[in-house]
């Protein structure tokens, strides 16, 4: 009641902010008000879904105050929006989230504990928002929460997808398919915000003409419109008071569009036209799957990116009627190429729609706009069919070649003569078939690009955008990728959480530098053994999720070595896999050898049309099933393939992790952020100087992580002199044994031709040069294992890790976008 007092009375200078009770008795109350009005159920006849959606209701309310009171802070006009572009936003779930950030935990576990219910089951019962793939989606999720707890205003444009990222079932051992119906019981986060909507037009053609004042008009008559519908989801800044926004767009049909052909009875085709125009935003596509051709996919592209610019463009005009000006409102980040349609649409926005001349507009977007790379592989960088883009977006297409035609200009100025040079720049790419390549679309546009890691941003300087880079140097910079320690640490992994602020305070969880404070307790005996107390609970905890889920018993005293993420050849799953085949056979071969016990755990999901990740995963499957029934290493050796790797799944995953594997072929991973959160929770990592990995081992020290590996300048050099792996088989023994097991049946019930692809992909191939460093590998791991041998020296090295991780913290990745891109201050605290 206090509390509710005491800011009733700020509301007089803040606008309405009646902050809700949040002590135990107010959300006992809460819930069961939410039983009875929201859900309609009695006490004695809810479900645990009932009760889990009266608790979520109760604590968004809360949530909705501090939303409010944001919303009346950020109508300051001289504050700069973040406006961040996503296709992915890879949530997790709320639930637990918003408690820890909003400080509601104790009092909703209380409440819920008098009500006869525990908190760990309606935690449970919440179904994941899985609205993103991987790293790239997950990011852009860490990203929210350090925007709303570095109380910058902001918001997250996105799709709200019908189905997201498939739930994988593992059958016989390979990886199944099924639809993620994560709306089935309803969504207590959102609030549908049906008067927010925006007309988004898609194909027919162009017609010019001039109006009454002589001008040149251009009109788009479209064959579609779409309805897009803005869904609002409160995002909790940690103990910030403020609640951030994300803004995802569904699909809908216009109402009046068909109504003709509902009166004339066209019933069928009135209705059908509401399915197509739902099908926009029905389904997340998985990546690693070629992305030409898939006209659904760009339409998706277009449609999120068009609904949120015009929502952009309302909120600006708001404030000022100078759209010359919309680059003080906004500064508009796109994750990736995805949203790279932006450029194109504001521009049509500004100039068709608003009357802006050409060069005022292209001003303001460019200054507006900002890129993000995530990628090398040159298999993810989008291109559009150049015929698909015009049927799609005519309007568009001539916006693109007007852009292009004066960019050349520029570059034949700046580089006469250059054709090659020219052709590589160009929006257009014009060898074999043509397309419209939407990293270069983004690169123009923009007015910052930047690479997710150090390495990654000088790779990307010398190849993949080396000709913008040398054209616009300044244009270019680095943002080293970053975690939430609130979801990472905090939520998911409680008892280091408690350890740590016990030991030095709780600052840690928005200052992470202050987790050097650790490294004097790393000589601490008591606090050591308390550590890996913390980290076998974990170990225990994951040992038995792994019992009832795949029924395979591992020991938690053995070394959990884990490689969770999604499954790909340049991750190279495979290299592990030579690992465990390689002590497989040592053990056969002298079962006195000194190997200590290890339990391989893998998780992650492959692309559905990804035929070799999906051979992989059937692969681990078939090792784990020899290799834990087999007598000889009983005890010794132990493989898991754990299904359905997600947010949830990595929460209890990460924590129990000794090992981390992070072993991509260096240069091929962007950054990594696995890499990060299971650092942060003591894990040592094995991994090779790729990504993140490289300014990961320079701040935990080089004697606190286990390297191996050619680096990304001998990957290249052994490119291009010829890489021939069959050589590596015929010269190393123990790799030539691992490779003829797969070969012989040995894993594939006797069916040699089973695993045949893969090996000869390795033999023949191997474009991810696993052979070229499986025996460096080998030679890290034997220190891995000598290393937890000695159990303190280990645990110094994890306690180390942990204290040395701060940078890792998406708020200083956050804090450097501000500064380097965003041009936007970090505020004082929000004055409630
Ligand atoms: C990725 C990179 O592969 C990964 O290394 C990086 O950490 C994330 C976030 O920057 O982005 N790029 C990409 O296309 N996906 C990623 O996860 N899907």
């Amino acid at each position: 009641a206090n509390n509710t007092v005491k800011t009733a009375a700020s509301s007089q200078t803040q606008g309405h902010n009646p902050r809700r009770g949040v002590g135990t008795a107010a959300m006992n109350r809460a819930i069961l008000d939410h039983l009875h009005f929201t859900m309609a159920r009695l006490p004695a006849l809810a479900s645990r879904n009932d009760w889990y959606m009266a608790l979520s209701h109760a604590v968004r309310d809360r949530m909705l105050d501090d939303w409010l009171a944001s919303l009346h802070h950020f109508r300051n006009k001289e504050l700069k929006v973040v406006s961040y572009l996503s296709a992915e936003f890879l949530l997790g779930p709320h639930l637990g989230n918003n408690l820890i950030n909003t400080g509601m935990w104790d009092a909703a576990r209380d409440a819920v504990e008098s009500l006869g219910l525990t908190l760990e089951d309606l935690l449970r019962q919440e179904e994941e928002p899985g609205l993103g793939n991987g790293g790239l989606g997950r990011l852009a999720a860490c990203y929210l929460d350090s925007l709303a707890t570095l109380r910058i205003p902001s918001i997250g444009y996105g799709i709200r997808y019908e189905f997201g990222i498939f739930d994988q079932l593992i059958r016989d051992g390979w990886q199944v398919e099924t639809a993620d119906k994560w709306l089935k019981f309803g969504n207590p986060w959102e609030i549908c915000r049906s008067e927010i909507a925006y007309e988004v037009k898609m194909g027919g053609h162009t017609e010019y003409h001039h109006d009454a004042d002589g001008r040149l008009a251009i009109a788009w008559l479209p064959v579609k419109v779409i309805k897009g519908v803005a869904y609002d989801t409160p995002i909790a800044g940690y103990r910030s008071r403020i609640t951030g926004l994300l803004r995802l767009w569904k699909s809908e049909a216009v109402e009046s569009f068909n109504f003709q052909a509902f009166n004339a009875g066209e019933y069928y085709h009135a209705v059908d036209e509401k399915v197509v125009s739902e099908s926009i935003t029905k389904v997340l596509y998985p990546n690693d799957e070629p992305g030409v051709g898939k006209l659904l996919r760009l339409a998706q592209q277009y449609f999120f990116v068009s609904c949120s610019l015009q929502d952009m463009i309302r909120v600006h005009l708001l404030r000022s009627p100078r759209l010359e000006e919309f680059d003080q409102t906004f500064a508009v980040q796109m994750n990736d190429t995805h949203p790279s349609l932006a450029v194109a649409e504001l521009m049509r926005l500004l100039v068709d729609e608003h009357g802006l001349g050409w060069d005022a507009a292209w001003k303001v977007t460019r200054s507006t706009m900002a890129y993000t790379n995530h990628t090398l592989l040159p298999e993810a960088l989008e291109k559009w069919p150049l015929q698909l883009f015009a049927n799609l977006l005519p309007r568009h297409l001539e916006i693109v070649y007007e852009i292009n035609r004066r960019f050349l200009d520029e570059v034949s100025q700046a580089y006469p003569g250059d054709q090659a040079r020219l052709a590589r720049m160009s929006l257009i790419e014009e060898t074999g078939g043509k397309f419209v390549r939407m990293a270069n679309l983004a690169s123009v546009g923009s007015h910052a690009i930047n690479g997710v890691a150090h390495l990654h941003t000088e790779l990307l300087k010398e190849t993949v955008l080396a000709d913008f880079y040398q054209m616009t140097p300044g244009k270019f910079c680095n943002v080293t990728n970053g975690v939430t320690p609130r979801r990472w640490v905090l939520l998911s992994n409680p008892g280091l959480a408690r350890l740590i602020s016990e030991s030095i305070g709780e600052e840690w969880v928005t200052a992470p530098e202050k987790l050097r404070k650790l490294e004097r307790f790393a000589s601490d005996p008591s606090f050591l053994s308390a550590w890996r107390w913390v980290k076998d609970a974990n170990k225990r905890a994951l040992a038995a999720t792994i019992l009832e889920r795949t029924g395979v018993t591992v020991d938690p005293e053995s070394l959990f070595d884990i490689q969770v993420k999604r499954i790909h050849e340049y991750k190279r799953q495979h290299l592990n896999l030579l690992h465990i085949l390689t002590l497989y056979h040592r053990i056969k071969r002298d079962p006195g050898a000194q190997i200590p016990p290890r339990t391989f755990i893998f998780g992650g999901k492959a692309a559905p049309g990804y035929f070799m990740a999906k051979l992989i995963i059937k692969l681990i499957n078939s090792v784990a099933e020899v290799v834990n029934t087999d007598p000889e290493v009983a005890g010794r050796l132990k493989v898991v393939f754990f299904p359905d790797f997600n947010v949830t799944n990595g929460q209890l995953i990460y924590p129990a992790a000794d090992l981390s594997e992070q072993i991509s072929t260096s240069g091929k991973e962007a950054s990594g952020t696995g890499n990060m959160k299971f650092s942060l929770n003591g894990a040592l990592t094995i991994g090779t100087l790729d990504g993140a990995n490289v300014e990961i081992r320079e701040e935990v020290g080089e004697e606190n992580f286990f390297l191996f590996g050619l680096n990304a300048t001998e990957v290249q050099a052994l490119k291009k002199s010829g890489y021939h792996p069959g050589r590596f088989y015929e010269e190393d023994g123990e790799l030539r044994e691992a490779i003829d097991a797969v070969r012989s049946g040995l894993f594939s019930h006797g069916d040699a031709g089973l695993f045949q692809p893969l090996v000869d992909h390795l033999l023949y191939d191997d474009e991810y040069l696993a052979l070229a460093d499986y025996r460096s590998y080998l030679e890290c791991q034997e220190r891995v294992s000598t290393a937890f041998r000695q159990r303190e020296l280990w645990s110094v090295k994890s306690v180390l890790n942990v204290a040395r991780m701060g940078k890792f913290s998406s708020d200083r990745s956050i804090r450097e976008y501000c500064e380097k891109i965003w041009k936007v201050p970090i505020r004082p605290p929000f004055p409630h």
